[in-house]
């Protein structure tokens, strides 16, 4: 079996528990196929050290899997990782166009950096390595590789929604981008919908042409594309579920709110995770169903994100304000409607967190997929199972049509969403929530990576050829 090389912007530690779906994906496919996993280290490189080496990366090894690790320096930081990923490609991939800052020194970050990435990578492969490259920070490495003589397979798997072509286009370099896409052997998308989109783009931007075998040809080349919707660990989070943590939240949370119906929002604290849009929902429904004052109780757990850039303090300090305003509004000296906690919590107390919630609220204004909506799923009692208030724009919703489907611009619409969720009867919640298990089981998070590295190994062709 040839040797497995995931590349991702972090690389997390094994040791620690997963800290989400990639990083419980990769360790998974490691621990089988045993390999290299590299990315960069979260550290800024003390500015003497010169970047590009060999010497530059750092090498772990924990079991059969070499973690390898490189620095970046300030510059680099500021704009490879807060300019060009996440003050561009994040906001525009996710329809913000209004956020993104477009700036040439940010593109050129980019590409230094994947160049760097490359480099170093490449000093690291053998022949018959298969190179498996994730999201948005890493388009071009497959390029940077091939012009280093690599013939390896490689593909790349989008964690972020691909936005449609005309939103796309916005990008000064958006040619560059989906032309670099076809260096890979595979490219790989969460949902039917950024598939369309890729193709959409390529039929209106390019004279190239759809092929019968499933690969599409344009410039000179051809690659394999697909969607391969992103699962959860469900044997990793029912031990997660039998922890002393999670028993021990359950319990505290059942006693502490044995008089209220709790609802649950866990996220990053990103603009695309409709946060405030959420909040109004929920302000309405408690306006609108008065039986709900002085019961419902919306736990919003906030994790710090990308602290660095502008447009996720305002939001933080627009939470702030929304849940300040709802409690000082409808609050009583024995009921606080909202407890929002801008931390994140540890994964191990998450299942019993999501089993005392009746509803879960999965309101994004647009994500790739969303495992939170998973695991609420995963943690409930089947004899008497909450409830997934889900957006429609999230990439989750193309594969749980069970939900709750949402709307989250439309107050009203969410608010009617969130009642009905909280006075559903109990014959449907339990039906509903054995046809999500179903599909969850059957997607969960090892289909997917046997799916892609499967489709990799039969993507025969190689794009580079
Ligand atoms: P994220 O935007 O981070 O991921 P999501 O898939 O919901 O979004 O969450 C990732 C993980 O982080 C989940 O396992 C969740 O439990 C955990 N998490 C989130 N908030 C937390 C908090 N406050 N405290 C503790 N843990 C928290 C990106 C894309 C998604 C895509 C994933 C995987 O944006 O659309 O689903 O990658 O491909």
């Amino acid at each position: 079996m040839s040797r497995l090389v995931v590349v991702s912007n972090r690389v997390a530690n094994p040791h620690r528990a997963a800290a989400g779906g990639l990083a419980v994906a990769v360790r998974e496919s490691m621990r089988e196929t045993g390999g290299i996993w590299f990315g960069w280290s979260g550290r800024l490189q003390e500015e003497t050290q010169s970047p590009g080496t060999e010497e530059g990366v750092k090498i772990e090894t924990v079991g059969n899997v070499r973690l390898a690790t490189v620095d970046l320096s300030r510059a680099e930081y500021e704009t490879y990782y807060l300019g060009y990923a996440n003050n561009v490609l994040w906001p525009v991939f996710h329809y913000r166009l209004d956020l993104a800052q477009f700036d040439e020194r940010y593109v050129e970050g980019y590409r230094r950096v994947n160049r760097k990435f490359a480099q170093a990578l490449h000093a690291l492969l053998e022949p018959d390595d298969v190179i498996w490259i994730h999201d948005y920070h890493l388009i071009p490495l497959a390029t940077e590789l091939r012009a280093l003589g690599c013939d390896n397979r490689i593909g790349f798997f989008l964690h972020i929604p691909l936005p449609p072509p005309l939103v796309l286009a916005a990008i000064p370099e958006h040619a560059w981008l989906v032309r670099s896409l076809f260096a890979y052997d595979l490219v790989g998308f969460q949902t039917e919908t950024d598939v369309t989109h890729f193709t959409r783009y390529l039929e209106v931007e390019t004279n190239g042409t759809q092929l019968p075998d499933g690969k599409f040809h344009a410039f000179g080349r051809s690659v394999r594309f697909g969607a391969f919707p992103i699962g959860i660990d469900l044997d990793e989070f029912a031990k997660l579920e039998r922890s002393r943590e999670a028993m021990d939240m359950f319990d505290r949370m059942r006693e502490e709110y044995s008089r209220r119906q709790l609802l649950v929002g866990i996220d990053r604290l990103d603009y695309s995770k409709g946060l405030p849009q959420r909040l109004q929902a929920f302000r309405r429904l408690l306006e609108c169903h008065e039986e709900n004052l002085n019961r419902a109780t919306l736990i919003q757990i906030a994790a710090p994100s990308r602290e660095d850039l502008d447009a996720y303090d305002d939001l933080r300090r627009e939470m702030d304000s929304l849940c300040g305003a709802i409690n000082s509004d409808f609050g009583e000296l024995d009921w606080m409607p909202v407890r929002y906690i801008h931390r994140s919590v540890a994964r191990k107390r998450l299942p019993g967190l999501y089993r005392a919630s009746r509803v879960a609220l999965v309101t994004p204004l647009r994500d790739g997929m969303n495992l939170v909506a998973k695991e609420f799923l995963a943690a409930q009692d089947p004899a008497d199972p909450g409830v997934l208030v889900l957006s429609r724009f999230a990439g989750a919703a193309e594969q749980l049509k069970e939900a709750v489907l949402v709307n989250p611009y439309d107050t009203n619409e969410m608010a009617e969403a969130i009642h009905r969720a909280l006075t559903m009867p109990i014959e449907e919640r339990v039906a509903k929530h054995a046809a999500l298990m179903a599909t969850i089981r059957s997607y969960d998070v090892h289909w997917w990576r046997r799916r892609f590295l499967a489709e990799l190994e039969s993507a025969t062709e190689s794009a580079h050829a």
